[in-house]
């Protein structure tokens, strides 16, 4: 079924339609597919939370627009799911911060690492880091290889859909680690300094609006929003909204 045949009234119109997204996604070559796999587990995490966006997301949004205004070398990161589902706003969230885009994918195709690079620059992007196996940071999988401009030396880095392990090793190595991760009990979301529970389609453009906004904010109050921030609290809340949704019987 394309989108064309989704009649717009179907009362998942918009979640068929982002899985018609991911799986055009797939056959374009930019997501593996492995990634239809991920997006169905987000899927499910996203019923569960009523597919909207709450008060805890905002809260996260927030905290991740002061670090990445407050960021010297901040750096979005795009995988092959990331690329298909936010391909415009990953390139407006670049062009906004200003931040460097590099592709790092977890299931290894050089191929496919090429197509994300050119699916950001047929959608506005100016320039894209791509992996170089030359320079590697602590992890095993593929996800190891990273440019030396980009993730190698940044401070804060923007992971969305991300697995636990690159997420740790970037802690170690000092990062401020950002995500967008549907699944409040994933290894990233428990590692990383900030984690937006919503979906990413929902997500980068409220991250845009909020930057957009906080830009002019002295630093002192981007620092102390960060401060004030509870990463483990949130994700409290997102669970406990799961709970509270799936048992309400709706
Ligand atoms: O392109 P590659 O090779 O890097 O592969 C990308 C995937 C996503 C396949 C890879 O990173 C992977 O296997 O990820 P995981 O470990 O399955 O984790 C993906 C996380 O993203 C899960 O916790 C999902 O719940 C979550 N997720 C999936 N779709 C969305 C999402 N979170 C936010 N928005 C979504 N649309």
């Amino acid at each position: 079924m394309n989108t064309s045949d989704l009649p717009e009234s179907h009362p998942r119109y918009q979640s068929l339609a982002i899985r018609e997204e991911i799986v055009r996604g797939f056959e374009a070559g930019i997501t593996s597919i492995h990634g239809l796999l991920a997006h169905g587990r987000g899927e499910a995490f996203d019923y569960l939370l009523g597919e909207g966006t709450h008060q805890f997301a905002r809260n996260a949004i927030d905290a991740a627009a002061a670090h990445l205004l407050l960021a010297e070398r901040p750096v979005i990161s795009v995988n092959g799911n990331a690329a298909t589902l936010a391909p415009k706003p990953l390139v407006a969230l670049a062009e906004d911060i200003p931040a460097a885009l590099e592709v790092n994918i977890f299931h290894a195709s050089s191929r496919r690492e090429r197509g994300i690079a050119s699916h950001l620059c047929e959608n506005g992007a100016r320039q894209v880091l791509l992996p170089e196996p030359s320079h590697v940071i602590g992890v095993e999988s593929n996800r190891r290889h990273v440019h030396p401009k980009g993730i190698l030396r940044a401070d804060t880095v923007l992971v969305p859909l991300e697995d636990g392990d690159r997420c740790e090793a970037l802690r170690r190595a000092g990062k401020s680690v950002l995500t967008v991760d549907l699944n409040p009990s994933s290894r990233t979301a428990l590692s990383a300094s900030v984690t937006i529970v919503d979906n990413i389609v929902r997500a980068l453009p409220m991250l845009i609006d909020r930057i957009q906004k906080m830009k002019i904010l002295p630093r002192r109050r981007l620092i102390s929003l960060i401060s004030g921030y509870d990463n483990r609290e949130m994700l409290r809340e997102a669970r406990r909204q799961i709970v509270s949704e799936f048992s309400s019987g709706k």
